[in-house]
């Protein structure tokens, strides 16, 4: 059986915050049907795909920010994207705000889901790192309130067997932490799709402007190749509501190349032909955990969640920003 998944990374451009939803789903399907014409398994959507990136502004009428969130999945507008996806036979990620009721308790979290080939949901991830802020702060040219809007997500990574492969989700600022692709790699993901939404001014340190690109890529190269798995990460890009948002979105091999980017900043469409077995290059060799590993030797990586000066030394460490 082959076990080569063609995937395509669907790049959006900026969505207006007055822009509907039919309208964003009207663009989801001209990148479903392109990728389809490209042969693609799978089309990978960004973070939030559904609506502008909502927490840059700070709200405090619940009744605005729910507007912005998902009741169900597939619901009203989005089960034309199920449909669609059946009748071509392609799968698809996609991110959106989520907000479910459990035990009778609204809850809200900035998730993506998994969808096979027949529509079916197969996983559903909750974002783990949320990255900003809780309340307004004025000094910021445009806000990141993800912690203010979204609960941190309980269920933990994850990988599913589906499209011939073990593949995992992760979103945005989770791309960053190594230990997202570890967690994934130790249950033997093949390939982790998430989307960004990712300024390139990042107002805390304005000094890495310039390295925005680079901070992009950096993690998720060194992820894929130390963990062997394929990466497929796609953005928002553009100028959204007077905030740029870095595109580059990209599709990463398990030896950390680069093999295809986006150029624009706009909607578009990068295909690669991924071969899952590439993956043992690395998973059986350089990284082979099994061989290699000394877990004995991590357990402050479980434990602590911040640095532990060894007890002989007396420094102070700085506290830690917001982001
Ligand atoms: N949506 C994000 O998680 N964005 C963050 C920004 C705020 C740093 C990111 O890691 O790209």
């Amino acid at each position: 059986m082959s076990r080569i998944v063609t995937v395509g990374a669907a790049q959006l451009g900026p969505i207006a915050r007055s822009e509907t939803r039919s309208l964003v789903i009207r663009r989801l399907l001209d990148m479903m049907h392109r990728a389809k014409d490209h042969g693609c398994d799978l089309v990978v959507f960004p973070e939030l795909a559904l609506t502008t990136f909502f927490p840059r502004w700070y709200m405090e009428d619940q009744e605005e920010i729910d507007a912005f969130f998902e009741v169900e999945m597939p619901g009203k507008e989005t089960q034309i994207l199920f449909d669609e996806a059946v009748r071509h036979g392609i799968g698809f990620y996609l991110g959106y705000a989520e907000l479910s009721i459990e035990a009778g308790r609204k809850r809200r979290f900035n998730t993506s889901i998994l969808v096979d080939n027949t529509g079916k949901i197969v996983s559903k991830y909750r974002k783990i790192h949320l990255p900003g802020h809780k309340d307004h702060e004025e000094w910021r040219p445009f806000q990141h309130l993800e912690k203010r809007y979204f609960e941190v997500g309980e269920q933990g990574f994850s990988v599913s067997e589906v499209f011939g492969g073990q593949i995992g989700m992760c979103i945005c600022n989770d791309r960053r932490w190594p230990e997202t692709y570890r967690v994934l790699g130790l249950q033997g993901a093949e390939m982790i799709l998430l989307g960004y939404n990712t300024p390139t001014h990042y107002p805390p340190v304005p000094e890495h402007d310039h390295l925005q690109s680079f901070h992009n890529h950096l993690p998720m190269q060194a992820g894929a190749y130390q963990n062997g798995t394929w990466i497929v990460a796609v953005a928002k890009a553009g100028k959204e509501e007077g905030c740029n948002l870095l595109g580059q979105s990209c599709i990463i091999s398990p030896t950390g190349e680069m093999v295809a980017m986006c150029t624009t900043q706009g909607d578009e469409l990068i295909v690669a032909d991924c071969d899952l077995d590439r993956c043992l290059e690395i998973k059986e060799h350089i990284f082979n955990f099994s061989l290699h590993r000394q877990p004995q030797h991590y357990e402050l990586i479980r434990k602590e969640i911040e640095i532990v000066l060894p007890e002989n030394v007396k420094r102070e460490i700085p506290p830690g920003s917001s982001e």
